[in-house]
């Protein structure tokens, strides 16, 4: 998946001036990221409801695609972050959705793509974000460390998933304060909750668990919320449900 972002990188880097990019990133205000996951740390089981027109494994799930009034949904339906993806080869996302429902929403809002180059934090954080992804599998472990620090750096939180023991050890090592466990295996597309609960257990206290994907109706967060964990990811079940403040709630 990744390929296609680097292809594409190569070629944004050309049409645009990385070094204004960051200029611009840096002339803007420095939240402290700990609010953001002092939200997640917050009794209760926390929606990050995610704006999401396709996936690799289901094709296209909202052929109409209202993206901001569906942002406003998620926003007064009491989600605590609004994800939204960017990523446009996979999941048919773009970065002017994010810009233009970060203004819209009172949410905080995570940029999801496959965050690779630093480019790609200083373009969020100009776009409006106020969380980022980060995939332990696809980074260095300098990168992975590298990219935290510069986020934090211009405010932004970091969620940052990993899917094995290892993953969130390395995810620990660089003092991530939120991790996200993919419930959806990538090389067949299978759920299993059984995944976030083996690995949750490997999580301090003072660091956020978010469980992602999967999550097909209010009982499964239920579920996840009797284990313990602090928030769940929801995309497509959300983007298909006809009331996804009953869902959320
Ligand atoms: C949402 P779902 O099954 O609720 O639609 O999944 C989210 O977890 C999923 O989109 C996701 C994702 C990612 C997408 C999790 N990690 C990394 C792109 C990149």
């Amino acid at each position: 998946l990744v390929v296609a972002t680097k292809s594409r990188l190569v070629k944004e880097k050309e049409a645009v001036q990385v070094a204004d990019l960051k200029v611009q990133a840096e002339a803007l205000p420095v939240a402290d990221p700990q609010d953001v996951y002092d939200r997640f740390l917050a009794s209760g089981i926390h929606v990050i409801a995610e704006v999401k027109k396709a996936s690799p494994s289901k094709g296209v799930i909202a052929a109409d695609f209202p993206y901001q009034e569906i942002a406003r949904t998620y926003d007064q339906a009491g989600a605590t972050a609004i994800s939204v993806l960017t990523e446009p080869d996979y999941f048919l996302g773009k970065l002017d959705y994010l810009a233009e429902i970060a203004p819209a929403v009172t949410r905080p809002v995570l940029r999801k793509d496959f965050v690779i180059d630093p480019y790609m934090i200083y373009q969020a954080k100009v776009a409006g974000a106020k969380i980022i992804l980060l995939i332990v599998a696809i980074l260095s472990p300098e990168d992975l460390q590298a990219y935290l620090n510069l986020a934090e750096s211009l405010g932004l939180a970091v969620l940052v998933e990993a899917h094995d023991e290892d993953e969130i050890s390395q995810a620990l090592a660089v003092g991530a304060k939120m991790i996200g466990v993919n419930n959806r295996n990538l090389k067949d597309f299978t759920v299993s909750f059984d995944n976030s609960q083996r690995l949750f257990d490997l999580v301090p206290d003072s660091v956020a668990f978010i469980a992602e994907s999967g999550v097909k109706k209010p009982a499964d967060i239920a579920h996840l919320q009797s284990l313990g964990i602090n928030g769940v990811l929801i995309g497509e079940a959300l983007m298909k449900a006809a009331d996804p403040k009953a869902f959320i709630e």
